[in-house]
């Protein structure tokens, strides 16, 4: 008896993204899903190929196939946007500048405040299915515009919902130390302690938290207070990741490691011996060039040394109303090709793959393989090096998570 598929999908071109150097190329492929999961890959000109059995078929038309994109680092759930800041620093102010006036995070962080739960959730749903549009399956989500227990935790709430919502899934990331709040502004150490003591097992105990993050920065937290969120962190069993090297050296990244962070994020200030230190671990870079460009920063990451060293890089959108008010990966593969010119290759593997690395879920989800969750996105293009070529006009055709189509633009 032939085992009967619940759902197949044939003449597709495949970029598997199993493989270090290739695409993993697969032409003329058949894809057998049996409930959530991939359970064969066929060529068709395979000799076994005309016993197979399905409830339901797909035709991919020759578009190519490649896994769900993840974009595994954004600020997605927040109030207010910051358009009038865009147009202050436009005429001269600069970011640091913004910031240190009250402006910057922190009005983000008075307006996340003051919207309710249900017009959040609103709006975030709204930026999300933008991000699903061009594919997107996977997503991680931070906190850190509420900066007091009760937004942090309005904010969790949101994207878990959305996850319900959305059927992607949400990783959500605890960020109390992303800036201080104006109740603090005096005591620094003081919020750290509120951080560590209350919102992290408060939030933990209320399953809202996946990771904890920080923003280790001249503007942000110092090494000690980073540290003491770490510290907190590992003692309660969760992981961490780092907004870290993004407009200064403050060796953030090495004390990530230290305490095998799921990834480093930012990184223009990046040395190469902090590459060293995440050489010897498992975290991943994660780059964004989103904030690199509307940042109109300079300094590039040391892409060279990373790729000597053999570090995994992310790329993500770095989705936020300050820094990268950007609802689309694609934008982030080209500029991740022509900013940071990395390859069309290690750009797509930035959002698949390593991005999977980047929130720990490379076990289920990143790449097209026997035995993985059936998350797969057609496109219409002629080769996988055009989604990082190509600006707008997105060639997105069919979503299918968990085996479900979720997105159909040919029907
Ligand atoms: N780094 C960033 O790029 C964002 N947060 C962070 O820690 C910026 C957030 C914002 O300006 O609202
Ligand atoms: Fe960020």
């Amino acid at each position: 008896m032939p085992e009967i598929y619940d759902l197949i999908i044939h003449n597709v071109q495949l970029a598997s993204m199993n493989e270090q150097d290739s695409y993993g190329i697969v032409e003329n492929a058949v894809i057998c899903i049996k409930g959530q999961t991939i359970a064969a890959i066929y060529n068709a000109n395979d000799s076994n190929i005309t016993q197979l059995e399905t409830e339901e078929s797909i035709d991919g038309k020759g578009y190519w196939m490649t896994p769900g994109l993840i974009d595994c680092h954004t600020h997605l759930v927040y109030g207010g946007n910051r358009a009038n800041e865009f147009e202050m620093r436009l005429n001269g102010a600069s970011y640091e500048e913004l910031a240190k006036a009250g402006g910057g995070i922190l009005s983000t962080v008075k307006a996340t405040r003051e919207t309710d739960k249900d017009e959040l959730f609103k709006l975030a749903a709204k930026r999300l299915s933008y991000l699903i549009d061009e594919g997107v399956t996977s997503i991680e989500i931070k906190s850190g515009y509420g900066l007091d227990l009760k937004t942090e935790q309005k904010m969790l709430e949101v994207a878990k919902e959305l996850a319900d919502y959305s059927t992607v899934e949400v990783s959500k990331t605890f960020l109390g130390a992303h800036a201080v709040p104006k109740e603090y502004k005096d005591d620094v150490d003081g919020y750290v302690d509120l951080v560590c003591n209350e919102m992290i097992p408060k939030l933990q105990g209320l399953n809202l938290i996946d990771c904890v993050d920080a923003f280790c920065e001249g503007i942000g937290f110092n090494i000690e207070q980073t540290n003491k969120v770490f510290t907190k962190a590992s003692e309660l069993g969760l992981p961490v990741k780092l907004h870290a090297e993004q407009l200064s050296n403050l060796g953030g990244s090495v004390l990530a490691c230290q305490y095998n962070a799921w990834s480093v994020d930012h990184l223009e200030y990046l040395t190469e011996q902090d590459v060293l230190a995440l050489k010897q671990s498992k975290t991943v870079a994660t780059l964004l060039p989103g904030a690199f460009y509307f940042l109109s920063e300079t300094k590039l990451p040391p892409i060279n040394a990373l790729r000597k060293h053999q570090v995994p890089i992310a790329i993500a959108t770095d989705s936020n109303p300050g820094s990268s008010p950007c609802l689309s990966l694609l934008l982030m593969l080209n500029m991740a090709t022509t900013l940071f010119k990395l390859t069309p290759l290690e750009a797509l593997r930035g959002v698949t793959v390593n991005a999977a690395k980047a929130l720990n879920i490379d076990d289920r989800v990143g790449s097209i393989e026997i035995g993985k969750q059936a998350d797969l996105v057609l496109w219409d293009i002629d080769s996988p090096a055009q989604l990082s070529y190509q600006i707008g006009g997105n060639p997105c055709r069919k979503v299918i998570k968990k085996g479900a189509l979720i997105l159909d633009k040919d029907s």
